[in-house]
């Protein structure tokens, strides 16, 4: 079973992604920042609470005016942000890349452009790019860095994609009505600002030379996230592949214009698939920590540290990644309740991470007390056992495993366990308490693969 598993992995892939996809697959964690002039709403518009989607949304759910939206952002100055400090944060949580919307829906660049003014440098008090601090200290932390980048859907830069149609949220003002009735009548838009141009235009003015400068004036960059392929024909999406040439190593996901493009990931968002959703293709799981994207006030529905773990166990022992979302405040701070859960997720990680990076899909799933991820080890297997729920007899049953033990410990304290080959089965013999009550590592090593 182990051999069939190995070769569906690496069924139908040309070497050279092999070579590229490497770094990516054995680091099984990185984290996701959504920031921008956003930020600065919170999830909140004229009092109003946003009701749906994550806060960087807010201007297309409540359908804040161009100029509103621009107008607020020239205020934006993160006089707390320390890119310094949050790659740090990212690496002591065991993090081993980081992906940050350089431009999201809002179109907001938080780099210095020279295709368009909305961007961090000409459009804000602050002044200054965002994205040169933070890939330097990339670099001095031997973290890889990657740009999400909405290639389409743009709701300042004119002739960027809209992508919903409904009407604005709550809040009545004496517009409501005109711009309900733009939005309906203008495929998504809510303001005539934002059509001065054609979608073409904005792709050649816009999207491809800001890509290119992205892939340009940053170092090295180890992924492209694109996002939502709204109105994208085959050219347009021709055009911004052809812009990744820059970066021949760069690894890119699934959502450029599919299926003609379809990247080198797969990005299920907000959880994990199950196994029978799982094709051999590369996939990361992309999720918030608590219910949105960009930083939003008064969301307080946090996941717990365990959640996240087990998510990040459970991921890895499907063969996927997981992405995790920080959503920064206006002032470039991050939320307190974040760096709790990235410092639990570190102090486990300390201990566990070697059952987690560079490893492989187990063919033992549906396990009934946990998790299983797999490392080669010569001719020996390495089944990394995580334990969510210890068995209350002391035996923990490795079931539908004939090959024999060579070695059972725990990890935490290197233990060895007594482990034995019974009717089919290994049972492992445990202390009485889980030693961790989150998920307790137990390596197991086996004859054969
Ligand atoms: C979605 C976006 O619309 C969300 O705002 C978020 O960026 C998520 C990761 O992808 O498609």
């Amino acid at each position: 079973a182990l051999l069939c598993l190995l070769a569906g992995i690496v069924k139908g892939q040309a070497p050279d992604k092999d070579a590229r996809m490497q770094w990516w697959r054995a680091a099984r964690f990185g984290m996701f920042i959504h920031w921008g002039v956003y930020a600065q709403w919170a999830g909140v518009y004229h009092g109003h609470q946003q009701a749906r989607g994550g806060a960087e949304w807010i201007m297309n759910r409540c359908k804040i005016p161009v100029a509103e939206y621009q107008e607020r952002a020239k205020t934006f100055n993160p006089v707390n942000y320390d890119p310094d400090a949050w790659v740090k944060m990212a690496k002591e949580a065991g993090m081993k890349y980081i992906i940050i919307t350089s431009k999201h829906h809002d179109g907001f660049a938080l780099f210095k452009s020279g295709a368009s003014k909305w961007n961090v440098v000409d459009a804000t008090a602050y002044g200054k790019d965002l994205i040169k601090p933070l890939a330097d200290a990339c670099r001095k932390y031997g973290m890889k860095l990657g740009f999400y980048y909405s290639q389409a859907q743009d709701w300042n830069n004119p002739g960027g994609a809209a992508a919903r149609k409904e009407m604005r949220e709550g809040w009545p003002n004496p517009d409501s009505a005109k711009i309900d009735a733009y939005t309906k009548a203008h495929n998504g838009h809510w303001d005539p600002a934002q059509e001065t141009k054609t979608f073409d235009q904005y792709i050649d003015e816009v999207s491809v030379p800001q890509v290119k400068e992205l892939l340009s004036n940053y170092g090295d960059i180890a992924v492209l996230w694109w996002d939502t392929p709204t109105n994208m024909t085959d050219a347009a999406a021709q055009k911004l592949k052809d812009v990744l040439k820059l970066q021949p190593d760069i690894i890119t996901n699934d959502r450029l214009k599919r299926p003609n493009f379809p990247g080198d990931t797969k990005t299920p968002e907000q959880k994990v698939p199950t196994q029978a959703e799982l094709d051999g293709t590369d996939w990361e799981t992309c999720m918030t920590m608590n219910s949105s994207w960009g930083y939003k006030s008064w969301d307080h529905n946090w996941k717990s540290a365990e959640t996240l773990i087990h998510n990040l166990v459970d991921i890895a022992s499907k063969g996927g990644n997981y992405l995790l979302n920080i959503g920064p405040k206006e002032d470039g701070s991050v939320p307190q309740e974040s760096i709790d859960r990235l410092r639990e997720i570190g102090a486990w990680m300390k201990v566990n991470s070697a059952g987690i990076y560079a490893t492989k899909a187990s063919p033992l799933q549906d396990l009934s007390w946990g998790r299983c991820t797999m490392k080669e080890a010569g001719n020996n297997t390495l089944l990394n056992l995580f334990v969510f729920d210890w068995p209350a007899n002391g035996k923990l049953v490795v079931p539908a495993l004939a090959n024999k033990v060579v070695d059972a410990r725990l990890i935490a304290t290197a233990q060895p366990l007594k482990a034995v080959n019974q009717g089919g089965n290994i049972i492992i013999d445990l202390p009485k308490d889980a030693p961790d009550k989150i998920a307790t590592f137990i390596q197991l090593q086996v004859k054969g693969k």
